[in-house]
């Protein structure tokens, strides 16, 4: 454990783009953490537990957080938005390193950021999320048709947006918080709905340089403890 660190808990699916977002800026910040997985496929995120004590909205991820010290407490605090989440990584470790140009210095740099975060993570993964996709196959749509649909508007908008800002990444040189949610919605695009995202030339070069990173190539999907390629191999031993 590293030193003053809070006692991080992690309620997490190795599918789950929301999740993705915080273990990139956990590893980003260098920050350890206990991860306790929740099967949606199995429902656990539907059992009186879990949404009582969790999540009364039924998602992940949620970060629990010891404020007391380093092991856990009877009376922690729970965050149960990820980008609650992320912004009190933000506020509790900012020189470890920043995900966010500060308001004082740099407001259009900020404001910037907090925009493109807003349109990923509000205006698209919640119309991509499970339960709304499902009810969209149920009434006629493929999964992959859905998804990629949606992400096609919200990848059009991010286009235009950083056609200007872009750098090696979304705004300038500077890795932030808007290419931790931009880069776990594209995981998702490209992975499970198999989108194609030629047609957005910006996002596809800040894609492949954010998988260049070493935290978010820590973040894969696969690598999770709950992934099941880890499961079959820690079955196997
Ligand atoms: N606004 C929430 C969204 C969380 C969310 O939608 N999580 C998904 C996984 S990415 C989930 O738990 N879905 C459960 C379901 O759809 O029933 C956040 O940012 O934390």
């Amino acid at each position: 454990m590293i030193a003053q660190q809070h006692h991080l808990t992690l309620y997490s699916m190795w599918a789950s783009s929301c999740a993705q977002r915080l273990w990139i800026a956990l590893h980003y910040k260098g920050l350890e953490y206990d991860l306790i997985p929740v099967d949606l496929v199995k429902d656990e995120h539907l059992g009186s537990a879990y949404v009582e004590n969790i999540s009364a909205h039924k998602t992940v991820p949620v970060l629990k957080v010891d404020l007391t010290g380093s092991s856990p407490s009877d009376s922690p605090l729970i965050l149960r938005q990820s980008l609650t989440a992320l912004h009190w990584l933000e506020d509790a470790y900012p020189a470890r390193p920043s995900l966010l140009p500060a308001w004082q210095t740099d407001p259009l740099k900020r404001a910037h950021v907090e925009d493109l975060v807003n349109l990923m993570a509000v205006d698209i993964q919640p119309v991509t999320n499970r339960r709304v996709a499902l009810r969209a196959e149920a009434m006629g749509a493929t999964y992959e048709q859905w998804v990629s649909e949606i992400c096609a508007g919200g990848f059009d908008s991010y286009e235009r947006l950083v056609a200007k800002s872009a750098g090696k990444y979304s705004v300038g040189d500077e890795i932030t918080l808007a290419d931790v949610v931009l880069y776990a919605q594209v995981d998702l695009a490209v992975g499970a709905a198999k989108m194609s995202i030629d047609a957005y030339p910006t996002i596809s070069r800040i894609f492949d340089n954010l998988k260049q990173h070493p935290s978010f190539a820590q973040a894969e999907k696969r690598k999770q403890p709950d992934a099941p390629a880890q499961r079959a191999a820690a079955a196997k031993s």
